[in-house]
């Protein structure tokens, strides 16, 4: 049986929001703050520029026993090394992906819409991507925000914990986690935060249940 990461925490890292202060530095700062398991996404590098990259940040992760998860390709998460993958409903078979990476990998999968839930396999698929819950200028191609409501009743129908992604800051985190999520994802609120470190921080301290 696998044992799942940690999920609280997901950074999704941006090149060009990265770019000002380094991709890595930035990921070794947000770890800092609380981030719990970082995927490497990147839409328009090369595998092989990808591989290149995957292998540096799992030599700064591993250590901290911080997980690295590559965004949409398989191969590149194999040759690196990475401890897994994330796909979305239109990058390839998941049972083709486990093939490849194995039964220790950690394997996840996007869910835009109730419809997709069938899509979920929980003999193949470790977590899944709930959204966007919210609007956000980060993916241009992205689905019609589901919102709380439609958030709390696409996970409820998901045989595998979920977490939150798509607009999700510290002033949506709290409501995000009453929802059943097991944690959320975020590619601006950390990317693009003047200090990565307290802004991982601020989302950390978001998501504990207020008394
Ligand atoms: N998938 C659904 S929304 C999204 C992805 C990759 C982008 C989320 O970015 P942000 O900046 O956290 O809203
Ligand atoms: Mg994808």
């Amino acid at each position: 049986m696998r044992r799942l990461p940690d999920l609280r925490l997901m950074l999704v890292t941006d090149a060009a929001m990265t770019a000002r202060r380094g991709l890595i530095a930035t990921v070794r700062e947000a770890v800092a703050g609380g981030v719990t398991i970082v995927q490497l996404r990147d839409k328009d590098a090369s595998d092989d520029d990808l591989t290149v990259l995957a292998r540096a940040l799992r030599a700064e992760l591993a250590p901290r026993g911080v997980p690295l998860i590559v965004n949409d390709r398989p191969v590149v998460a194999s040759a690196a090394g990475a401890d897994g993958l994330h796909i979305g409903q239109e990058d390839g078979d998941p049972c083709a992906a486990r093939l490849l990476l194995g039964p220790d990998a950690i394997l996840g999968l996007s869910v835009t819409r109730a419809a997709e839930v069938a899509t979920v396999d929980a003999g193949v698929v470790d977590y899944v991507g709930v959204g966007p819950v919210f609007s956000t200028a980060t993916k241009a191609d992205a689905a019609p925000p589901l919102g709380i409501d439609g958030f709390r009743s696409v996970g409820a129908m998901l045989p595998v914990p979920f977490i939150a992604i798509g607009g999700v800051d510290i002033a949506n985190t709290g409501a995000i986690m009453a929802a059943g999520a097991a944690g959320v994802a975020v590619v601006s609120a950390i990317c693009a935060a003047d200090d990565p470190r307290a802004a991982s921080a601020a989302l950390r301290a978001a998501m504990e249940p207020k008394p």
